[in-house]
């Protein structure tokens, strides 16, 4: 049987790297879209791609950027995909305020331009997957399912929402096979080392081991709904086998404060915090040492906090059969594992 092609927008990521090896495993012929950078950025997938000689059996890596046009047509043209999956985003919220710009023109117009083209792309029908979140349900509140209305508190979001309704907007005006994952919050081993997950992971164990003696966090109060990008990542690929192309919420249902999954965390590696103080004065003291090591800094407060986000992932349970199996403790474990 003829082999299925898959093109990646955002392959060297935390999401295009589990997706690659899943496609991979699912016997499709991958491409995967990287962008130009100074020092190495292929670490993800580097167990699965040959980045000296840029090639591979089954993989293959071509330079590009969503905010290139010309790259993006050239790429589309030579893979000939039949599904293309846009996970390339500027994803950071808080940096999306500091780059509002940057982040609408890829992460809201990134999505217009590959769909312009897949519109007028000739050789076959290209389904396509956009990677939508929760950030979009801002301040609604929770559980927040397909029906929620959008609530959006950064630029981050507002650019996933104007990307959300162009897929809608090409899936009815074209009819074009475009999906929506409104994924929540979903970390792991390669999660950037700037979200509060992998930063609280690190920063434990590098207390742990002397080599930090604080570290600094934001809103300890926020609450999210965190799972395992291992298992989210095949959500997406069912999402885009479904015959009927629709949007689906993809979480667990469960949601945590910040402060509960740095307890967590703590209590994994054998340290058990003692909190005093409120807001911004707050400190986390080690029981055993008598020692600050968490403190609360105004520099990593958002400038429009999402309070809480809880999904509630009925539809994509009942129509695609997909539900998380990872715990959030299995999830924390994982982690720590991943980084000794
Ligand atoms: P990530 O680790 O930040 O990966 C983002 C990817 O986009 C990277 O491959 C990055 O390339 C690429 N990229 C950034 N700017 C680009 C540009 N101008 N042109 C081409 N590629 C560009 O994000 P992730 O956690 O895997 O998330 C994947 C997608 O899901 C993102 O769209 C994110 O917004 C969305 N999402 C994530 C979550 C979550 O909890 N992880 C939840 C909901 C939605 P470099 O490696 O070169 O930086
Ligand atoms: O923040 C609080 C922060 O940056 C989570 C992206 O993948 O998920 C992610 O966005 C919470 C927020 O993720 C620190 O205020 C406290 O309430 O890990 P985060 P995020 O903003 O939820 C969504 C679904 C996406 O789509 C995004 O692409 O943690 N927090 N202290 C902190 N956050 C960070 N980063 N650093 C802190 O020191």
């Amino acid at each position: 049987m003829k082999k299925k092609i898959a093109l990646i927008f955002g392959i060297t990521g935390q999401d295009g790297s589990y997706l690659a090896e899943l496609l991979i495993k699912k016997n499709y012929i991958v491409h995967g879209v990287k962008r130009r950078s100074s020092s190495p950025n292929t670490e993800r997938i580097d167990h699965i791609f040959d980045s000296v000689n840029f090639q591979s059996k089954n993989i293959f890596l071509h330079y590009g950027d969503l905010s290139d046009v010309t790259s993006l047509y050239s790429i589309i043209y030579k893979t000939n995909p039949d599904e293309i999956y846009n996970l390339a985003a500027q994803s950071h919220v808080k940096i999306s305020a500091t780059i509002p710009e940057y982040t609408a023109n890829i992460t809201g117009l990134g999505s217009l331009r590959i769909l312009e083209i897949i519109r007028f792309y000739k050789k076959k029908k290209i389904k396509f997957y956009q990677a939508s979140s929760s950030e979009m349900f801002g301040s609604s509140k929770p559980p927040q399912s397909e029906t929620t209305t959008f609530s959006p508190c950064s630029i981050y979001a507002i650019s996933k929402i104007f990307s959300f309704h162009t897929v809608k907007y090409y899936r009815d005006a074209y009819k074009i096979h475009a999906c929506n994952g409104i994924l929540f919050n979903h970390e792991s081993p390669r999660r950037g080392v700037n979200f509060v997950t992998k930063k609280i992971i690190n920063g434990l164990l590098r207390i742990k081991k002397k080599k930090q003696k604080i570290l600094f966090l934001g809103n300890l109060d926020a609450t999210r709904d965190w799972g395992h990008a291992k298992e989210y990542v095949e959500s997406m690929w069912k999402i885009l086998q479904a015959p009927i192309p629709r949007d689906y919420v993809v979480g667990t249902g469960k949601s945590y404060s910040v402060k509960q999954f740095l307890n967590k965390t703590a209590k994994q590696l054998g340290i058990k915090i003692i909190y005093k103080g409120k807001g911004l004065n707050q400190i986390g003291v080690d029981a055993k040492t008598n020692k600050v090591i968490i403190k609360v800094s105004k520099k990593y407060f958002r400038e429009k906090e999402v309070d809480n986000l809880r999904a509630n992932s009925n539809k994509i349970k009942k129509y695609l059969n997909w539900k998380p199996k990872t715990s959030i403790d299995h999830l924390i474990s994982d982690m720590i594992k991943n980084e000794l």
